[in-house]
């Protein structure tokens, strides 16, 4: 007798080694286009599927999971943020839901990093200048930043990332600050200086580093009165969700000069940017990279797997199940 294997669909065009084991352990139903869903051709897509290996971005609202077929029984996102996917409406349908959280931990706070540098130092500028032959040498004045070694650092969120960007930091001699819903334990706060009030953390802070996730409480928790909390000549980094700042809030204060630049990795409404970040000199923009390596990449491909293989094939409890929050 031969068994069926678990159908899945990939929402994503995921990496060739992913998609590899996802098509030899599954019936996978695959987007070679990486063509972007909607809710309606989402549900569509799904019919006579058991799994969805979805992404960010993937509008798996409450809406489109009451629209999904009943044959599905599980969404893996490819993905540590979830805020795509309407976990209690999920749950309420008995679909079960995980993320793949610790493997872009690191890849995710090289880009923190990346930021923090590229946007105090002005990277872009300086890269700008040169390969668009502008650069007519070296002056005294030249590309002046803002210093980076010896300053101080707040990190709002202290999760594994606000923790790997921590370790970054100390690197470079900064003193830690950082506020989140827990203190951590000793070990982990290896002499960081802990803030229960995130807003009484802001006046303390040479730099910003944005590494919570996207929720009620955080959604444009970064608006014009805490970023006037912040001292004149900060420097603001989100690699987290792009959500968590007012946008009009802070071009506002990189325009004035309040903030000295800021490094942005994450977009409210990516793709489609506010418009006012494009004419602003002294923001270090990226195009959502923090986990773009090949290993970080196949790695959290490999672990919505993991979650899929656990549930539909061993009819096991998903490693990284993810729970609706009370
Ligand atoms: C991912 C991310 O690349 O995992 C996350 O939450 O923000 C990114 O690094 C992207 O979301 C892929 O789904």
């Amino acid at each position: 007798m031969t068994t069926r294997k678990p159908r899945v669909l990939a929402t994503r065009h995921f990496p060739p080694d992913v998609e590899a084991r996802l098509t030899s352990n599954f019936d996978a139903v695959l987007n070679p286009e990486d063509r972007l869903f909607d809710g309606p051709s989402l549900a569509k897509a799904s019919d006579g599927c058991d799994g969805i290996m979805c992404a960010a971005g993937d509008p798996l609202n409450a809406e489109t999971i009451a629209a999904l077929p009943a044959s599905v029984r599980m969404i893996a996102t490819f993905s540590v943020g979830y805020e795509h996917v309407d976990v209690g409406a999920a749950a309420r349908r008995k679909i079960l839901v995980s993320n793949t959280p610790d493997v872009l931990t690191d890849a995710t706070a090289d880009i923190a990093m990346l930021c923090l540098l590229g946007a105090a130092r002005r990277a872009h500028e300086g890269a700008a200048m040169l390969r668009t032959h502008q650069w007519v040498g070296w002056s005294p004045t030249q590309l002046m930043g803002v210093h980076v070694t010896g300053k101080r650092l707040g990190i709002l969120g202290m999760g594994r990332i606000g923790q790997a960007m921590a370790d970054r930091a100390r690197a470079f001699r900064m003193t830690i600050h950082y506020s989140n819903r827990n203190r951590l334990p000793h070990d982990l706060e290896k002499g960081a200086i802990f803030h229960a009030d995130p807003e009484a953390m802001l006046p303390h802070c040479d730099f910003l580093s944005i590494n919570a996730p996207m929720t009620s409480t955080t959604r444009k928790w970064v608006n014009a009165e805490r970023i006037a909390r912040l001292p004149k000549g900060a420097v603001v980094v989100n690699t987290a969700r792009g959500g968590v700042v007012d946008d009009d809030a802070l071009i506002a204060a990189l325009k004035s000069g309040h903030l000295a630049s800021a490094g942005i990795d994450v977009f409210d409404g990516e793709p489609k940017i506010h418009q006012g970040y494009y004419g602003l000199e002294n923001a270090f923009l990226l195009p959502h990279m923090g986990s773009a390596t090949v290993e970080t990449r196949n790695a959290m491909g490999f672990k919505a797997l993991d979650n899929l293989e656990a549930y539909l094939l061993k009819e096991q409890s998903p490693p990284d199940l993810v729970r609706a929050s009370s």
